[in-house]
């Protein structure tokens, strides 16, 4: 018999490194390196992480395993319910060193600084070399943004976007922008009426690697948020690109024109709901980007449509990333207003009687996912309004949402949502009444609250919360000049008016806190 060859290289692959393409597997021969995929109680119990995304996670990672092994590696796959399992990254590691006794470990860098630290720890711990390598499935290194942001007085999404397009080469005719333009915005902010022929997105029924998970979540974490009912994400890479085809030719047409859309009971509208596999690195983004580019240029997908996609990849997304680390380790305390309420309860159960919210609660319970105007002007809005703690939205965000890891959910919530910041992504918060929702959707129509009234019983309460939050924080914000229309008309309200809008603000935080079910 001949003898197994030893272990040169330990490559621990992390939940959200499920890309064969990984630099930390790159030109690495698999009869000499053994795969370390570790299921640890510190990961699935860091926040309270909604049901379906634990589910997601551990099922997308044992399918990755099998999709490894299939390729000829070997891996060592470490179980959550393995009875010696240590329960951290860093025992796992120490186990495996024992098992295998490698020369050395490579691991691609982690997504969050909680998990980096670890990884920079081993070296020391355990005696052995450990290469730290970048995670080039983003387009900007961390160099690459800082070059980007250095010697800037304010980092303006716009210009790095630009600069992003010119460096990828995506919708770009020679030197200029595809259509002449770089921001078709203006063109995508349609409301959407209802369409009995509205995309959706392919379901996955579970297999029998899933169905094992979802009963090892169900004992294991039943307390925890959401529902695991009618699990139907992918979970492999081979799935998520059939949803990505289904995406590319039912939804990317009118992706652009219904961005900021909502309506009732349509959890998906035109959105991708290709986030969760993207950031596990099932699916790669720049690969989606040039699929997209394909589209337009063949003619079945709209410039403005194909720009707006192709802009919350290489723009929105690699920039939160870029601000998540440039920002450091104490960015996650920020809290420029100063808030300290707690989330109400309602957060966890959507039982209330405000549409809006009890439609974007209720998907988010049950799916783990909502899209971003859900996101950021109906829940982050409110949450917001009403002087919630930013750290405590940013948990909340962090444990409900299936794509949520600390480096994309932070910067989005505490940062763009919650202006925790005071103005680092946004030159004013996204602050916003009723008026708006009432825009962009049916939300309203179809509510017990009055959407036009500001004051007296049934009137909306995101309309005197809005005027108050203005009026509470009118320190801060009063010099901004994107602010000067509003307070503008707050100052021309008769005096009545605004001790009524006050008065009406201070009766609905009063309820909440008489409610006595806030969370965290
Ligand atoms: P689509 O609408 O189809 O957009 C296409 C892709 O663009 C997404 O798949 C996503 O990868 C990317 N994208 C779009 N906007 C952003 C953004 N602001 N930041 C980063 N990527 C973006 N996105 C996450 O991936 N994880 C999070 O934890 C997360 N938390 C958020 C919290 C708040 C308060 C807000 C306002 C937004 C958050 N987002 C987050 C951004 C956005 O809501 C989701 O990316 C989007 O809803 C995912 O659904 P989708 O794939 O259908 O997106
Ligand atoms: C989010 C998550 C969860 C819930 N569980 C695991 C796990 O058991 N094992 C694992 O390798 N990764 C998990 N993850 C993803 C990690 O938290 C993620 O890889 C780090 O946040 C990266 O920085
Ligand atoms: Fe939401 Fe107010 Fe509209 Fe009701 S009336 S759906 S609470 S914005």
């Amino acid at each position: 018999m001949p003898t197994p060859p030893a272990c040169d290289t330990l490559v621990p692959v992390l939940g959200d490194q499920l890309s064969p393409e990984l630099s930390s597997l790159r030109d690495r021969d698999p009869a000499t390196t053994v795969i370390l995929m570790m299921e640890v109680v510190d990961e699935t119990t860091y926040v309270r992480h909604h049901k379906r995304k634990l589910a997601f996670i551990l099922s997308a990672m044992r399918h990755h395993a099998e999709a490894l092994r299939a390729d000829g590696w070997t891996v060592d796959y470490v179980r959550l319910d393995d009875p010696d399992n240590s329960g951290s990254f860093t025992g796992e590691v120490a186990r495996a060193l024992t098992r295998h006794a490698p020369a050395r470990i490579a691991v691609t860098e982690a997504g969050e600084w909680r998990v980096a630290a670890m990884l920079e720890a081993w070296e020391t711990l355990f005696g052995v070399p450990v290469a730290i390598l970048p995670d080039d499935r983003f387009i900007a290194s961390h160099a690459d943004f800082d070059e980007w942001a250095n010697g800037k007085s304010t980092l303006v999404m716009e210009f790095f976007y630009r600069d992003m397009r010119r460096r990828t080469g995506l919708l770009m005719d020679g030197k200029k922008p595809a259509g002449d333009r770089w921001n078709f915005d203006k063109e995508n902010r349609k409301p959407a009426v209802a369409d009995l022929f509205m995309p959706r997105p392919l379901a996955f029924p579970p297999d029998a690697i899933t169905r094992d998970v979802l009963g090892l979540i169900a004992a294991r974490f039943p307390d925890n948020p959401g529902s695991l009912d009618r699990f139907d994400y992918a979970v492999t890479a081979e799935q998520a690109q059939a949803q990505a085809d289904n995406f590319m030719r039912q939804a990317l047409p009118k992706f652009g024109d219904y961005e900021d859309a909502m309506l009732t009971g349509e959890r998906h509208l035109w959105h991708s709901i290709l986030s969760p596999y993207l950031n596990a690195g099932l699916l790669d983004p720049l690969d989606l980007c040039r699929r997209a580019e394909a589209e337009y240029r063949a003619g079945r997908a709209p410039l403005n449509s194909v720009e707006g996609y192709v802009r919350q990849i290489i723009g929105w997304r690699e920039y939160m990333r870029g601000i998540y680390w440039r920002e450091g380790p104490d960015y996650v305390h920020r809290n420029f207003f100063g808030n300290t309420r707690k989330l109400p309860g309602f957060y966890w159960t959507g039982e209330t009687d405000m549409h809006c919210m009890k439609e974007a609660l209720d998907q988010t319970l049950d799916t783990a996912h909502a899209h971003h105007i859900q996101r950021l002007m109906v829940t982050g809005n409110y949450a917001l309004l009403i002087g919630a703690d930013p750290f405590d939205v940013h948990l909340w965000y962090l444990e409900i949402y299936i794509d949520a890891y600390e480096w994309v959910s932070l910067p989005n919530t505490l940062g763009m949502s919650q202006f925790g910041d005071g103005g680092l992504l946004g030159s004013k918060p996204y602050a916003g009444s009723g008026k708006y929702i009432d825009r962009m959707s049916d939300y309203c129509r179809r509510c017990r609250y009055d959407v036009s009234r500001r004051t007296g019983e049934g009137a909306c309460p995101f309309n005197a919360l809005y005027w108050d939050f203005l009026d509470r924080n009118e320190d801060k914000l009063r010099g901004n000049r994107r602010l000067a229309m509003p307070y503008r008309t707050w100052d021309r309200m008769a005096p009545a008016e605004r001790a009524a809008t006050r008065a009406q603000a201070a009766g609905h935080l009063q309820s909440l806190d008489e409610a006595g079910d806030a969370g965290y």
